[in-house]
């Protein structure tokens, strides 16, 4: 697919952007030193207090650059509808002369580095590569704990492996055509933004923003968007899934995937504690997961990640311990509050805020601010390898067979604790019609119910219907009794005051019991509208403090309010046209009369 050698590449761009400089990075540790101390002295890093935090910084982004930009994220099909209804498309020739205007000297007085990297463990029949062209050391950074980074990718594109060209540039060149200079900041961008995908030819161009998934190219806009186009065309899915294995007190094994839409759980989930006794949970991956039919007719899954791009806010020793131990040492913290003596602080880390601290602008703050001190979207980056509860499949060239998948979303409303599937259509179903509750990951209003099938919304690389037939069809090649069982969840079911109806976090085990569970075909469950429910006396409430009422709240599957979401669901299957599945439609009917 890719015509061009790296080496092409590379001068070509360098013509268009005018870097004053190029080097060819390898993921050493050697490079690690020089851009750290690069970056700190430029003032984009802050060293915390190597005794608190060894050998991590903060950086401190532009205040306009904090979130995926999903308005300025586009799919440059040859055809709009090979976008599809839920993408922003423009029209492939008209996107690349725009952006060659915009990358024309962009990289004027800067670096540009040269990233080659592999997504999944080198050697992986699941892995694929990419090399992203940035001007800015901190997404080079990112990259190395985010991804393997490494001169073997080199070698093998050379050799003739297929690999996707990732150009980034933050858009702020420090001099103009003229020579006149600009002054540097230490945290580069530009107002204009486009992220922008050519999945014809597996091309990423990215200008403006040096934040997450807008520059660290492996992340969204390969792992996703570009491969769910190369999962559709070979027969595999590119997933915003977390993977984890899940051990019972027996020590049978199960190994389990779930889509989650940003800031609602991944990363909690996949490294969740349990509070049952004997159970275990150990983490292979938080965001993203492709996952592959194998001979015997049974999913296979990989994290093609090599590190967390976690959501720090809310993350505290009894939320999430493990992540804060992961986050000892070696962890790049952005947007974050730092604390008098050179260590990191967010809301949730501990239940009292600290008297005094410097927030994510760099201002001083007090808890009587009256404003949070991180940023509600500031994360930390550190490696899988760090986390003390990963599993040793991480690195695994195989992946793991999976053998549940969860849909999930944040919803206050409607959506019960748990809900079994029918069969794998009926699972696709509930996959297709998830909606959520809008959070910080993505600029936009936080709160806003909308749906975001498979927790795909802003990552699916072609049409959203077509994509929900590739689901039908991977379905139907895999051998019936090895399919995974697909089940929806929702941690986030409210009370009439506002009030979580669930506790979450650990207790999340005691609904990963039930599945289990049902998985081992120990427990029957209750047929229902929307699918089976649990019968409440299967479920493990040992130790828990929650009444009858709250059990029944739930639960409760109130059917004038579904037959409402189904109307709103007809309304939505009506954008896909001709590229919504007639099993889709059928789904549909089944639920009204199930209802009626
Ligand atoms: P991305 O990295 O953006 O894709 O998101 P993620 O899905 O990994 O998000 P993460 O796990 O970091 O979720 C962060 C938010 O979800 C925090 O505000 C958590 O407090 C909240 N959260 C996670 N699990 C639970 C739960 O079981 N119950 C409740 N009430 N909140 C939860
Ligand atoms: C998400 O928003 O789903 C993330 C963070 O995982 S980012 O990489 O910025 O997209
Ligand atoms: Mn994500």
């Amino acid at each position: 697919m890719t015509v061009l050698s790296v080496e092409q590449w590379v001068a070509d761009t360098a013509k268009l952007t005018q870097p004053s400089d190029i080097v060819w990075c390898n993921g050493s540790d050697a490079e690690w030193l020089e851009l750290t101390e690069l970056l700190v002295e430029n003032g984009t890093f802050i060293r915390l207090n190597p005794e608190l935090r060894p050998n991590s910084y903060l950086a401190r982004t532009d205040p306009a650059d904090v979130a995926r930009v999903e308005d300025r994220t586009f799919i440059c099909s040859a055809n709009e509808e090979d976008a599809g209804p839920t993408n922003n498309w423009r029209d492939p020739l008209w996107m690349k002369d725009l952006l060659r205007s915009l990358f024309k000297g962009s990289m004027r007085g800067r670096t540009m580095y040269v990233v080659p990297f592999s997504m999944g463990p080198i050697g992986s029949r699941q892995a694929r590569f990419g090399v992203e062209i940035t001007d800015s050391p901190y997404v080079v950074l990112s990259m190395h704990i985010m991804t393997r980074v490494s001169t073997e990718v080199l070698n093998l594109i050379n050799a003739g492996a297929e690999w996707v060209p990732a150009l980034h540039s933050v858009g702020a060149p420090l001099f103009d055509e003229n020579g006149i200079a600009s002054a540097d900041t230490t945290w580069p961008c530009n107002v204009e933004k486009y992220i922008a995908h050519f999945p014809e030819s597996n091309e990423i161009w990215s200008f403006g923003s040096g934040y997450g998934g807008n520059a660290l190219l492996g992340k969204k806009c390969m792992s996703l968007r570009i491969g769910s186009v190369l999962g559709r065309n070979e027969g595999w899915l590119a997933e915003h899934m977390l993977l984890v294995k899940l051990t019972s007190p027996k020590g049978k094994n199960f190994h389990i995937a779930a889509a989650f839409p940003s800031a609602c759980g991944k990363t909690n989930l996949a490294m969740l504690r349990p509070t049952l006794p004997g159970w275990q949970v150990s983490t292979i991956g938080d965001d993203i997961a492709w996952i592959a039919p194998d001979a015997e007719g049974r999913l296979r899954a990989i994290n093609p990640e090599a590190g967390f791009f976690g959501v720090a806010p809310g993350t505290g020793m009894k939320t999430n311990p493990v992540a804060v131990e992961t986050m000892r040492s070696n962890t790049i913290f952005t947007n974050v509050a730092l604390t008098p003596d050179g260590d990191v602080w967010w809301e949730g880390l501990t239940d009292e805020a600290p008297a005094q601290l410097t927030d994510w602008t760099g201002k001083s703050w007090s808890p009587a601010s009256g404003k949070p001190a991180a940023h509600p979207n500031s994360r930390f980056t550190v490696s899988l390898s760090q986390c003390p509860t990963i599993d040793s499949a991480w690195d695994s060239p195989e992946g793991v067979a999976l053998d549940a998948i969860l849909f999930g979303g944040r919803r206050a409303t409607n959506v019960p604790l748990v809900v079994e599937s029918r069969d794998w259509d009926h699972g696709v179903f509930m996959g297709a019609t998830i909606s959520s509750e809008q959070t910080a990951a993505a600029e936009g209003v936080v709160g806003t119910l909308r749906r975001d099938p498979f927790a795909m919304l802003p990552f699916c690389g072609y049409n959203m219907g077509d994509y929900w037939q590739h689901w039908l069809n991977v379905g139907r090649g895999l051998k019936p009794s090895n399919r995974p069982r697909i089940f929806q969840v929702n941690w986030f079911r409210k009370d009439a005051n506002g009030k979580f109806l669930w506790p979450g976090f650990g207790e999340n085990t005691r609904v990963l019991e039930w599945i289990a569970r049902r998985l081992e075909n120990e427990v029957e469950a209750q047929e229902s509208a929307i699918g089976n429910l649990p019968i409440i006396a299967d479920l493990n409430l040992d130790g828990l403090e929650i009444t009858d009422q709250q059990l029944a709240d739930i639960f409760t599957v109130d059917a004038s309010a579904w037959s409402q979401e189904a109307d709103l669901t007809t309304e939505y299957f009506a954008k896909f046209g001709a590229h919504l599945p007639t099993t889709m439609s059928r789904q549909l009917e089944i639920l009204r009369k199930n209802l009626a």
